[in-house]
């Protein structure tokens, strides 16, 4: 397969002025009409006549002609990418009409029009829309659709739904109009026996907008917070952003298969099930912390990504690290800020940079690609979104908000890119943001190291930055860091704070002070960096007892237990135990804080640490470590973690908000430490039992699985819930995460081979397989490296039907040069298995390639 370049960008050849499409539906046999207005885009005018090229992909082409007369045979060519009609046949405006036969049914891919039982839908991003007729399926092609979808012949789909607003309906078929021109990534459509949970929105000019959210018939209880996020999220863009919905409805639909999270389609967002669907008994906080999130973020794609959309897919970070700031700007507000930016910070640290350190490594806006699905990544998602919190600090919220109103009124209605985005800033603030823009082009974590001295009365800050080489990027250049610190005084006071704003490679900072500080640095994870800075454990306990800003305390805490795992074994610094307990016990705290203060660093990132030191992490040994300090915890603890997990039950029936959430994951870190020191696990069993619900069921779950007890409690979960998916999802997860690393391997086994593991079912092969991989390194990693095989046997099978699935858990295997020579080996070997394969798909093919390269 062809790798496609930034720098090969050319403007289309032909725009497309409207588009009716007609679709009738059939589970093998759907038909797709597709009338279009094409007209040569007046900005390649001059360079004479073109070929008219058109993506097309598994396609069978029934007809085709334009401005009525058939395409003669000679002027057209067939290829597995498309088709092109000879520049002499192909006047500078005209209608182009195609008829296209597709099979949803087959289609296990899960891109373009596919069909989850019994339901047919699509999924268009990146690249989708080929998948359903001959088109320029590019983002900067935008037009308005008009789409008319005729139901199934046997009435099995009686809801038809598209982007927009509807215009027509009757027996059996549905018309549908979206006013604002899109590119065909946005395009949707929905058909099945669909029930609606309706609401209202008023907007902020007094618009009244439809709000319906589409579900299988049964589950319309569930949907309730859903529709409390998104009324929640429609409010919040007009009061933060000045922005406000543009259809007369706005629909959200969940379907059970589904390669992500959800899609932003205009108007009609399609989301994974296990996003929408919540009750009490079924979904955790966790759980109803996604939904928000997610909810959330679709939405505000309509301004951020649909209104305005991407040039090309290499300014995939336009929309997607904006809307992911916005959505993270957004749980901060609803929720607690302090305990959000830890949340995402920790997020950043597992999965971007993991990618930064190891052979997937890219920019924010790559340069090239060979399957664009594989760059939905941690980087473009969530650096991108550390990016433009960088922006923000630097310019200041007002400036920032001004930028932003600009940016929509300049660039609505267009497909933009980077520079775009930037320029908008420069504008605003009258900055240079030339150096700002590396930020877009070098990928790697920088290494901030800070060096402190104390002399004469005063304090000095010598701040040096170097970034690592990463694939295709040997030599690294300075960045603009927005470093944010506090001096503190002994007595707990600031003595001196604000943002340092450090763009060379080195550079030193000095304050006369009244005594020697103790230095808070990078309040708020201000830039995505790995901080070097050696610090005394009296000072790591100083911060955790006193710093003012919430990250960094919670900071010093997380260097005390990373030091505690990663160096010399032994007892666990008094002192670290002693600080933890006295803010894990402060009742003046958040105790969604207390909860994270409390919960120990992941197997991974320890691993991840001691790899950064340049060993080669042993991962039944970090998790062994892992649970004695956790015992070590629990001991110092003592009395306290009975009282705090009496003291922290949620009165009355439970309700999802933050507050609530944070006492039952308070009264959860109490719970581990009372299961660590409790062999039989009873005060777990005891809540399982009695728990009315998920969250605290899953807890008590969680810990017993962990400990290798909870049998009994395991076999009443499934058969309970045997009929709900999403409830079983978490079963297989649960057992395939949590189970000790002894028989890990075989439980993964045992689990796979049932017949209620559906692998077909994205949800259900990530709730296993996923599971495994990702959230049991002591199990994945067995020694023997038959972890590694039983994933990659599944990988195969996979591969063959849906490969954006297989390729984004194959990533998962690009650690493998961290391990031990034996390990490295063995993951080596399974890579080039799967490698080998000689119907790989080019998603899996570009992965392993890059892994192994
Ligand atoms: N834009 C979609 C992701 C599409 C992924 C295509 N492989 C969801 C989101 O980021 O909101
Ligand atoms: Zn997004």
């Amino acid at each position: 397969a062809p790798t496609i370049r930034l720098a090969d960008y050319r403007l289309p050849d032909y725009l497309v002025e409207s588009v009716e499409l007609t679709l009738r539906l059939h589970p093998t046999a759907t038909r797709v009409n597709a009338r279009v207005r094409f007209y040569r885009n007046p900005a390649r005018a001059d360079e004479g006549a073109a070929d008219l090229r058109l993506d097309g992909r598994g396609l069978t082409l029934v007809s085709a002609t334009i401005d009525g007369v058939p395409v003669p045979q000679n002027a057209l060519t067939e290829d597995s990418e498309g088709l092109t009609v000879a520049a002499a046949h192909v006047p500078s405006a005209f209608v182009w009409e195609a008829e296209t036969e597709i099979s949803p049914e087959t289609n296990t891919a899960l891109e373009g029009l596919y069909m989850s039982r019994g339901m047919y839908c699509t999924q268009c991003e990146a690249q989708g829309f080929r998948k359903i007729t001959f088109w320029p399926d590019r983002p900067d092609v935008m037009t308005t659709f008009r789409v008319r979808i005729e139901g199934p012949a046997d009435g099995s789909a009686p809801v038809l739904l598209s982007n927009g607003n509807l215009v027509g309906s009757g027996e059996g078929w549905a018309e549908w109009q979206d006013p604002w021109a899109k590119p065909s990534y946005l395009f949707a459509l929905v058909a099945g026996d669909l029930r609606a949970v309706e609401d209202h929105f008023t907007t902020a000019s007094g618009r009244d907008v439809l709000l319906q959210i589409w579900v299988r018939p049964g589950d319309e209880p569930r949907c309730a917070y859903a529709m409390d996020a998104l009324k929640r999220s429609m409010r919040w863009d007009e009061e933060t952003y000045g922005r406000e919905y543009d259809l007369d409805r706005f629909m959200i639909v969940a379907v059970d298969d589904f390669n992500m999270g959800a899609m932003e389609n205009k108007g009609l967002n399609i989301f994974n099930s296990r996003f929408v669907l919540a009750s009490p008994e079924t979904a955790t906080d966790a759980d109803y912390k996604s939904i928000e999130t997610i909810i959330a973020h679709e939405y505000f794609h309509n301004w951020t990504g649909n209104r305005i959309t991407c040039r090309d897919w290499f300014q995939l970070c336009l929309k997607e690290g904006l809307t992911v700031f916005r959505d993270q700007q957004f749980s901060a507000d609803e929720r607690s800020a302090g305990v959000k930016r830890i949340e995402d910070v920790l997020r950043l640290r597992a999965t971007q940079f993991r990618e930064d350190a190891g052979p997937l490594a890219h920019p924010v806006r790559p340069t090239e690609y060979i399957e664009i699905n594989n760059f939905y990544t941690a980087t473009v998602y969530e650096k991108g979104a550390e990016v433009i919190g960088m922006l923000r600090r630097l310019v200041g919220p007002e400036v920032y908000r001004k930028a932003l109103d600009l940016y929509f009124e300049r660039h609505d209605g267009q497909a933009c890119t980077i520079e775009d985005w930037l320029r908008v800033f420069e504008n605003v603030s009258g900055r240079d943001l030339s150096q700002f823009a590396r930020w877009y082009s070098q990928a790697g974590t920088p290494r901030l190291k800070a060096e402190t001295d104390w002399a004469d009365g005063k304090f000095t800050l010598r701040l040096s930055q170097t970034t690592p080489p990463t694939p295709g990027q040997p030599e690294k250049a300075p960045l603009v860091l927005p470093v944010a610190f506090g001096l503190l005084g002994s007595d707990g006071s600031t003595l001196e704070a604000g943002l340092l704003e450090f763009s060379e490679a080195e550079r030193a900072f000095g304050w006369e002070l009244p005594e020697r500080p103790v230095l808070s640095l990078l309040r708020g994870f201000s830039a995505p960096v790995i901080v070097e800075h050696e610090i005394t454990p009296a000072d790591r306990a100083f911060l955790l007892a006193h710093d003012s800003d919430s990250f960094t305390r919670w900071e010093a805490g997380r260097s005390f237990a990373l030091a505690e795992l990663t160096g010399p074994e032994g007892e666990p610094d008094p002192a670290y135990l002693a600080a933890l307990v006295a803010v894990a016990d402060d009742p003046a705290l958040d105790p969604a804080y207390r909860a994270l203060l409390l919960s120990l660093p992941s197997e991974d990132e320890v691993m991840a640490q001691i790899a950064a030191v340049g060993r080669a992490p042993d991962p039944l040994e970090v998790w062994r470590r892992r649970r004695a300090l956790e015992t070590a915890v629990a001991r110092a603890l003592g009395d306290r973690a009975r009282a705090l997990y009496d003291s922290n039950v949620v009165p009355g029936p439970y309700t999802p908000d933050a507050d609530a959430a944070g006492r039952r994951a308070l009264r959860g870190r109490a719970l581990a430490a009372l299961t660590a020191l409790d062999p039989a696990g009873s005060v777990a069993r005891a809540q399982y039992a009695s728990a009315d619900n998920m969250t605290e069921r899953m807890t008590a779950l969680s810990l017993l699985v962990s400990r290798g007890l909870g049998k009994k409690e395991l076999a009443a979960f499934h058969s309970e819930w045997r009929h709900d998916r999403l409830v079983i999802d978490k079963w297989f997860t649960v057992q395939a995460a949590l189970t000790p690393p002894e028989t890990a391997v075989e439980t993964v086994e045992a689990l796979s081979r049932r017949e209620d593991f559906d692998w077909r079912n994205p949800n259900r092969f990530r709730s296993l397989i996923g599971a495994f991989a990702s959230g049991n390194p002591a199990g994945f990693h067995r020694a023997d490296g038959s972890g590694y095989r039983l994933v990659v046997d599944w990988l195969i099978r996979l591969d063959s039907l849906n490969p954006q699935t297989t390729a984004r858990l194959a990533s998962l295997l690009g650690t493998w040069r961290m391990f031990d020579p034996g390990r490295q080996a063995l993951m080596k070997a399974e890579l080039e298995r799967l490698a080998a394969r000689p119907d790989l798909s080019r998603d899996t093919g570009e992965i392993v390639g890059r892994l192994l390269r």
